[in-house]
C-alpha cells in the first residue's frame, strides 16, 4: 500500500491564501496517509515567528499535521528561509521530525540530498550573510525573546523590506549557482538533488565527476497552480495538485 514517497515545498502559506491552505489540508488527509513519507522542504509557512503563534492557519495546519503523523506517515521538515524559526515545540505538537539543512536520504537505493534551497544561492552576497546571522543561536534567542506583537511587525517590516530589495536582484543572482551546486553534491557523494525554493521547477540533468546526476526543483504552490514530487520503486512522477 504505501509504497510512494512525496516531496513539496514553497506553500508559502498565510491567511491571505486560503486556497493553497486547503489545498495542504487535503493532501494531509487523503493522498499522504497512504505515503510511506512526506517530505516539506522549506517555506511551508510565509512567516513564522516562534512556535508561540497560534494565528490561522497555523493551528488546523499543526493540527492536520499531527492526524497524519499519528496515523503512521512521517513527516520531514526542512527550514526554509521564511519559516527558518520553526522549532522544537512545533516539532512536539505535529510528530514532524526536524532535519538538517542538508541531508541524505536513501530513496529507493540512490542516495539523494535534500535542503531548501537558500544556501544554494551562493550569488546572493547579502542574504547569505543575513542568513548566517538570523541562524545563530544568540540572535535566535534575542528574537524569540520579544513580545509576540513585536515578532509580528518586525516580520512585516522584514518583508516589506526583502520585496524591495527583490525588485533591485537580478534574476541571475536570486537562483542556484553551479559550482556551489556541483561542489555540495561532491561533499554529500550523492548524484540526486531535490530542492525548493527559486520557484524555478525543473528536472535538470548534469554531471558530476563525470558521471550523470540530476538536480529536481519543486514548484511554489499558488491559487491556481500547485504540484508535488513522488517517487516510487519505478522512479519519480510530477503532479499537478
Ligand atoms: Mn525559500
Amino acid at each position: 500500500m504505501r509504497n510512494e514517497t512525496l516531496f513539496i515545498s514553497d506553500l508559502h502559506l498565510t491567511i491571505e491564501r486560503p486556497e493553497v491552505t486547503r489545498k495542504f489540508i487535503h493532501l494531509l488527509k487523503v493522498r499522504a496517509t497512504q505515503a510511506q513519507a512526506l517530505y516539506i522542504l522549506g517555506d511551508l509557512f510565509d512567516t513564522w515567528i516562534g512556535d508561540d503563534d497560534f494565528s490561522p492557519p497555523i493551528k488546523a495546519v499543526k493540527k492536520h499535521l499531527k492526524a497524519l503523523t499519528d496515523q503512521g506517515t512521517p513527516v520531514f521538515y526542512i527550514h526554509g528561509n521564511r519559516d527558518f524559526l520553526i522549532g522544537k515545540l512545533f516539532s512536539e505538537q505535529t510528530g514532524v521530525t526536524l532535519l538538517d539543512e542538508y541531508s541524505v536520504i536513501d530513496l529507493y537505493g540512490t542516495s539523494t540530498l535534500l535542503t531548501h534551497g537558500d544556501l544554494l544561492c551562493t550569488d546572493d552576497l547579502p542574504y547569505q550573510a543575513f542568513r548566517t546571522k538570523s541562524h545563530s543561536a544568540k540572535w535566535q534567542e534575542n528574537v524569540l525573546s520579544k513580545p509576540l506583537i513585536l515578532r509580528l511587525l518586525y516580520a512585516r517590516w522584514y518583508r516589506l523590506r526583502s520585496y524591495f530589495h527583490k525588485r533591485k536582484k537580478s534574476q541571475g543572482i536570486m537562483d542556484v549557482n553551479q559550482q556551489t551546486i556541483t561542489q555540495i553534491m561532491q561533499k554529500y557523494q550523492t548524484r540526486r538533488l531535490i530542492h525548493g525554493h527559486t520557484h524555478r521547477p525543473a528536472v535538470h540533468d548534469l554531471k558530476i565527476q563525470g558521471q550523470t546526476a540530476q538536480r529536481f526543483v519543486l514548484a511554489e504552490w499558488k491559487k491556481d497552480s500547485a504540484s508535488l514530487l513522488s517517487w516510487s520503486e519505478s522512479g519519480y512522477k510530477v503532479e499537478p495538485i
